[in-house]
Parts: structure tokens; C-alpha cells; sequence
């Protein structure tokens, strides 16, 4: 189901010139979008390429001069408003009890981090996240507290719920005992964004709704600051997406953001973060488990890099996004 609207958006998008390739990874989609001045310093990139919507979103507002922290809110909402995108927000796919749990982080350059997990109800968790970064002295707030914090805070409750997932729900809950979470197609496209604006500051967020079919209360990697999400200004940010479990064990963002700090490149960090999770956490990648990463330093350079095939990403500078497949490591 996710293949085809996948598909159906790279026929909308020109298709990139043959041969363009980018540390490794390959182009394989791109669209132009309104792009005036010399600005060389906005990047976006984003896991998954589901459209590019959500990058559009964070470069018009790079390119107007405002900050990164606006721009990756501003952008994985496009995706957690989107009902399609059955991995975050409205239209998530549920766990197995049938609920809708949600999990979001954000960084700042300030070195600020917020974060919600097991949030239900509420459609834009990346946004209480941020309410929490920026008016509590938290960093995370969970499950019926993180809720009353956000209707406290203007947000709405709405059922997130929709058809299309409930139906899919169905669909496993007939299967039953057999079904695994760690080999569900769907259990990609959780939006991971990093950016860096015109003042060279870095900011990240990650939205979710987690592992479909997970056991009611599980939290995943997305809002634990260092396990999906990780910045330090003065190095560089990464994110992940994939089987949680597996990128927790690792703190793999944590651990991308120290490795670009040693010295490596973002995809030289990506290469060695995958390296080590499918080390510490085979037990968690069966024969489809993914665990994939990018990351972005303080100079605005970009690296990806996954597991298994099947990942890509979105990358916008210059007024261009590109879809790209990200290189990966088990052929
Ligand atoms: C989780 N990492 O909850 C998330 C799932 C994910 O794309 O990334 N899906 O484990």
C-alpha cells in the first residue's frame, strides 16, 4: 500500500538527471521549488521519501531567513497531518490493542531537547514536544500527563483513528499471535527531520506513531533524545527510523553526532552507527528488520545509510529536493 503512493509521487516529480550521484547514495527523483538569493546554507533532509511536501515546507521557510526550529516543526506536520502516511500522526497505524500511541522529539541549537512519548489523541505531537522543550524544565512528558499538558496548552483531542488503519488493524488482529512487528512492511516512514539555516544553526525533530502492532505502552526510540534524535551545534545532527529497539540499544544518534565530532564525515558516521547496530541488535533485525540513519554536520554536509535496501531519503538545498536511496549494508 505505502509502495504505491510512493510511486505515485515519484511520477509527479522530474526525474533527476541519469548518473547524479551523492556520497554514495543515488538520486532517483527530484523537484524544483522557489528558490531567489544566493543562499548557500539551507539544507533539509529528511528519512523516507513519501513526498516532498514536508521538505518544501522547511525550506519556505529557510529560504524567507527564519530558523530551524520553525522550519523541521513546521515540516514533519505537513506528515503527521498527512491521514496516508500510516506511520505518524493522524492516520498512524495502531498497536495492538487497537489504540493510537504517538512518540516526537525535537533539538535545538540551543541544545534544547522536548519530547512526548505514548501520547494519544493529540495529532501534532511534535508540537506539544516543542511546548515542552520551551515552557517546562522537562525534557520528556508521557502518556495522560503529556495529554493534559497539551490541551492545557491549546492542543485539541481528535480521534486518530482512521478507516484505512483501523482496517489494517483488522487485517493483523486476524492473524493474531503471528503477527510480528519486526517483520510488518509498514513499519517504516517515521519522519526523522535535521536542518541547518541561514545562521549555520542546526535543528532536528522526529515524529511517530511507532512500531504497528506494538504492545500497548511500548516507546519506541523516536522520543528518546540521543536514541532517534541527537544535535550538538557545534558538530552536527542525526536521526533514525526503523525497528526502535534496535536503534536504542544502540543510541545511535548519540552515537553518530560523537563519531562526527571524532572526525568523520556524516555517511562515514551513518556507515559506522549501522555497523554497530546490527552488531548489538540482530535479535531485533529478522529478516526485514531496518534500521536506517542520516545525519547532517555544522557545515550543512549529509550522509545516510541503512541496514537493508529499501531506504531513502529527501535532501533539499538550493532550492532542489532530491529523493535518494541511501546505500546500505547487508546485500
Ligand atoms: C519505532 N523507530 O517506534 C520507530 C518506528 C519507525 O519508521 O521508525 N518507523 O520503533
Amino acid at each position: 500500500m505505502k509502495k504505491v503512493n510512493r510511486r505515485k509521487f515519484i511520477t509527479n516529480a522530474a526525474v533527476a538527471g541519469a548518473g547524479i550521484a551523492l556520497i554514495g547514495n543515488e538520486t532517483f527523483a527530484s523537484s524544483k521549488h522557489s528558490f531567489s538569493g544566493k543562499v548557500e546554507k539551507p539544507v533539509v533532509i529528511t528519512t523516507w521519501d513519501r513526498g516532498h511536501e514536508p521538505n518544501i515546507k522547511a525550506w519556505e521557510i529557510l529560504a524567507k531567513g527564519g530558523n530551524s526550529l520553525d522550519a523541521v516543526e513546521a515540516g514533519v506536520r505537513v506528515a503527521e497531518d498527512d491521514p496516508n502516511n500510516m506511520s505518524v500522526g493522524y492516520g498512524g497505524l495502531p498497536d495492538e490493542t487497537g489504540v493510537v500511541t504517538l512518540d516526537a522529539s525535537i533539538m535545538d541549537w540551543r541544545g534544547r531537547a522536548g519530547a512526548v512519548g505514548y501520547i494519544q489523541n493529540i495529532r501534532n505531537p511534535i508540537s506539544v514536544a516543542r511546548k515542552v522543550m520551551e515552557k517546562t524544565r522537562h525534557i520528556m512528558l508521557a502518556g495522560e500527563g503529556a495529554k493534559r499538558f497539551a490541551l492545557a496548552n491549546g492542543f485539541k483531542t481528535e480521534n486518530l483513528l482512521t478507516e484505512a488503519s483501523l482496517k489494517r488493524w483488522n487485517q493483523l488482529k486476524e492473524k493474531g499471535a503471528e503477527t510480528d512487528f519486526r517483520r510488518l512492511e509498514e513499519n517504516h516512514d517515521t519522519i526523522t527531520m535535521l536542518a541547518i539555516d541561514n545562521n549555520g544553526n542546526l535543528s532536528g525533530a522526529c515524529t511517530t506513531s511507532g512500531l504497528a502492532w506494538k504492545i500497548h505502552g511500548r516507546v519506541g526510540d523516536s522520543p528518546i533524545i540521543g536514541a532517534g534524535l541527537y544535535l550538538d551545534n557545534d558538530v552536527g545532527a542525526a536521526g533514525g527510523t526503523g525497528i526502535g529497539e534496535a536503534i536504542w540499544r544502540s543510541l545511535a544518534s548519540f552515537l553518530i553526532v560523537e563519531k562526527m565530532r571524532d572526525g568523520m564525515s556524516p555517511q562515514e558516521a551513518c556507515v559506522f552507527a549501522v555497523k554497530r547496530v546490527i552488531k548489538v541488535s540482530k535479535q531485533y533485525l529478522t529478516d526485514i528488520g531496518q534500521a536506517a540513519f542520516i545525519a547532517m554536520n555544522s557545515k550543512g554536509e549529509t550522509g545516510a545509510y541503512s541496514v537493508r535496501t529499501g531506504f531513502d531519503y529527501m535532501l533539499t538545498k538550493n532550492g532542489e529536493t532530491k529523493g535518494i536511496k541511501a546505500s546500505f549494508e547487508l546485500k
